[in-house]
């Protein structure tokens, strides 16, 4: 199967085969928008179909099918897959790290029984399924630089217990039933014109936001903090690409990505070399910090460079330039 790029997204043209009907879940957040006008240009408007329990802004609305779906609804949730004639399920209702840690009973409820739902509706209806996991995924008993895909995931987070406890099922679900479940595990994922709920990486898109609007960035977390990022482009190229790769391909069903590695120090750093006025001032919140403490430093992605040719666009520099070079021309 192609992978399309931006030159020949509206030129492909499709087998009855290729031509998938999507379902995106938790779709409000900070990926869904940008992951269903992804896929949008490769499947049409109209074959994506975004979800979530929130109402959606007029823009969002006027994109494409919205439609309203709580995965802790499962009779919801197989309604819509079944009137959608749905092939592809992207499941990103979650409740990240931090704001798990305030709500562990909702985390637990969004992030497991949610994901249970999910499966279920999946292996009934023989949809490929993807679930993002997350760096979150590995512990302070983790190796941390760095970390490989396959070493003790003893994570203390919620979030992480969950996502460990997804990357399991799924899998288990594959061996055991044949359903197609693909995971990759996210590094912190920087987005321009998305915000970021509740995670221990929000800093890395809360720097450039404030940066362009007050000029002052007070950071919850050390300066040497030092943990695995990505571009929102990456993210969202790498998610399809693990999705059309060949089967034969794909030695795990869950793979770590990564594009780069940063402290806090070095992000200011970049910054500051666009907008030399830029006052940094750290004020730690501890529980974010032993969360981060706890992550990886380097995410080892060898395996997903080499099954499936997984490659980032995105290093510091480049990501710093697009990051302000948005809000600059939003602020204008
Ligand atoms: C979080 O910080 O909780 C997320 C993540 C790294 O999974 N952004």
């Amino acid at each position: 199967r192609q992978i399309p790029t931006d030159a020949n997204f509206h030129s492909t043209s499709f087998s009855e085969a290729d031509q998938q009907r999507v379902l995106i879940t938790g779709g409000l957040g900070q990926l869904g928008v940008g992951l269903a006008s992804f896929l949008r240009k490769r499947f049409g408007k109209d074959n994506v179909i975004l979800s979530d329990i929130r109402k959606p802004s007029e823009h969002v609305f006027l994109s494409g099918p919205f439609i309203y779906s709580d995965i802790l609804d499962y009779k919801n949730l197989r309604e819509i897959v079944v009137n959608n004639r749905i092939t592809w399920l992207f499941h990103y209702s979650a409740l990240l790290s931090a704001v798990g840690e305030a709500n562990v009973s909702l985390a637990r409820a969004v992030n497991i029984t949610g994901l249970h739902n999910v499966l279920d509706v999946a292996a009934e209806h023989g949809l490929r399924l993807f679930v993002p996991s997350t760096i979150g995924a590995f512990g302070p008993t983790s190796p941390r630089n760095p970390t490989p895909d396959l070493c003790i995931q003893r994570p203390r987070t919620i979030y992480g217990v969950s996502k460990v406890h997804a990357e399991l099922m799924g899998e288990y679900y594959y061996y055991q039933y044949g359903l197609d479940f693909l995971c990759l595990r996210y590094s912190g994922i920087i987005s321009a014109d998305s915000q970021p709920g509740g995670g221990t990486t929000d800093y890395a898109v809360q720097i450039f936001h404030e940066a362009v609007k007050s000029g002052r960035f007070e950071c919850n977390l050390k300066p040497d903090t030092r943990l695995p990022m990505m571009y929102i482009d990456d993210c969202l190229r790498a998610t399809l690409e693990v999705m059309e790769a060949p089967a034969e391909s794909l030695s795990m069903r869950t793979y770590n990505i990564s594009a780069m590695s940063f402290t806090l120090a070095e992000l200011a750093q970049e910054v500051l070399k666009h907008i030399p006025e830029l006052q940094v001032t750290y004020n730690v919140d501890p529980v974010r910090q032993a969360i981060a403490d706890s992550w990886p430093m380097n995410f080892d992605d060898s395996n997903a460079r080499k099954d499936w040719g997984w490659k980032h666009d995105f290093d510091l520099p480049e990501l710093v330039t697009t990051m302000l070079n948005f809000h600059g021309s939003e602020s204008r």
